[in-house]
């Protein structure tokens, strides 16, 4: 077992509760835990920034569905403080997403990650409703239809029924409603899904993210949903960051999405860019008083062994920011006929380094986040 001593910072942390006590989410009926995650998050930086895995708990590269399993438990001997689950595919009403995570075992996932003291986001690539074909069909003129008064509004509306039904079944143990950090419309800026800055201008974008929000809270009445609003990695300026944002009344969170990609001589460059961009976002959440994340980061089979220490943690060290959120370690996948991780299972070259990178300080995972009791 890993020991980590980082328990003055704990204390540290706790004497500053209170600080900040004036910044609330946007949904002025946020639930308490919703309106405490909020203000945890919001002070998390001055302490570090929650390490997260999506999908952690349902499988990894060389396993599914085994009881109390994670990648990066395996390696590190504690879970991540973050975990991130997807929604594709509930819309249609299948009872497994477009990964094959059953939405039942989902729920129970994210009630035990809470349970726990860990946080939850969610993201949704949801098929493209104008065409029934997948998130990724960039048929243009989709927005537009689903907006109100388009020929598949009504539609749209039933998914986000099914949507909003799946959010609320999310409960604790005393029946309150999980809060949840809900990623719409995610990597908006990009070009490969039907709400992406291709497919539709930025007041259609807008005019829909706005139309989900004030549906999954006023009509819905979820009061457990933090806003993560959601770029790619293609920005340089707060303007472009900022080019598609719904406004401050919709969104909690402001964050984007970065992968390497190619050779591990690709990391130097990568680490500066996304240094750069955290910055930008930073800012924007400074002016704004939101918080600033990564909704999801990687380096695909992390082909660079030290990777997480020299790349991520050089790039990152300096900067204001609430969490990171790293892809899912699909492992095999048939379909592609190819492998998918971002997270060192154990025996993985780079599993040393994930250890050195889950003992710096600023690094916090399950039992550090528990601590630190993010819901109250
Ligand atoms: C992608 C890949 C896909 C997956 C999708 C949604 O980046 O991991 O295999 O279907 O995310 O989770």
């Amino acid at each position: 077992m890993i020991q980590k001593h980082k328990w003055l910072w704990t204390v540290l942390f706790m004497l500053a509760a209170g600080a900040n006590a004036q910044r609330l989410p946007a949904d002025k009926k946020a639930t308490k835990s919703t309106i405490a995650l909020y203000k945890n998050l919001y002070r998390l930086p001055a302490r570090g920034y929650l390490v997260g895995h999506q999908d952690a708990l349902a499988y990894g590269v060389h396993w599914k569905y085994k009881a109390g399993n994670s990648d990066v438990k395996a390696v590190t001997g504690d879970y991540p403080a973050l975990y991130g689950w997807e929604l594709g595919d509930l819309e249609k009403g299948a009872p497994v997403n477009l990964d094959s995570v059953p939405f039942a075992a989902m729920k129970k996932y994210i009630r035990e990650g809470y349970e726990r003291g860990g946080a939850i986001t969610i993201s949704w690539h949801g098929n493209n409703p104008l065409t029934g074909k997948s998130a990724w069909d960039t048929t243009s003129g989709t927005v537009a239809a689903i907006l109100p008064g388009g020929s598949k509004h009504a539609l749209f509306v039933q998914q986000l029924d099914t949507v909003a039904g799946f959010l609320k079944s999310l409960k604790g143990k005393k029946g309150e409603a999980i809060p949840l950090i809900f990623r719409p419309f995610h990597e908006l800026t990009g070009s490969w899904f039907w709400w992406g800055a291709k497919s539709c201008t930025a007041a259609e974008l807008i005019m829909l993210f706005r139309f989900e929000v004030d549906y999954l809270r006023n009509t819905k009445g979820l009061h457990n949903l933090l806003i993560c609003y959601n770029t790619a990695n293609d920005f340089q300026t707060q303007e472009q960051f900022l080019e598609r944002y719904p406004g401050d009344d919709y969104v909690d969170i402001v964050s984007f999405d970065g992968y390497q990609y190619g050779a591990p001589s690709n990391s130097v460059a990568f680490a500066e860019k996304l240094s750069a961009q955290l910055s930008v976002v930073e800012a924007v959440a400074k002016e704004k008083q939101k918080i600033a994340a990564i909704g999801e980061l990687g380096y695909n089979l992390i082909p660079d062994v030290q990777w997480f220490t020299k790349t991520v943690s050089a790039a990152v060290k300096k900067h204001h920011f609430a969490y990171l959120l790293y892809w899912r370690n699909a492992g095999f996948k048939p379909k592609d006929n190819a492998m998918e991780y971002y997270i060192p299972y154990k025996g993985h070259a780079a599993a040393p380094d994930f250890i050195q990178y889950y003992r710096q300080p600023e690094t916090l995972f399950e039992k550090e986040a528990a601590a630190l009791k993010l819901y109250r």
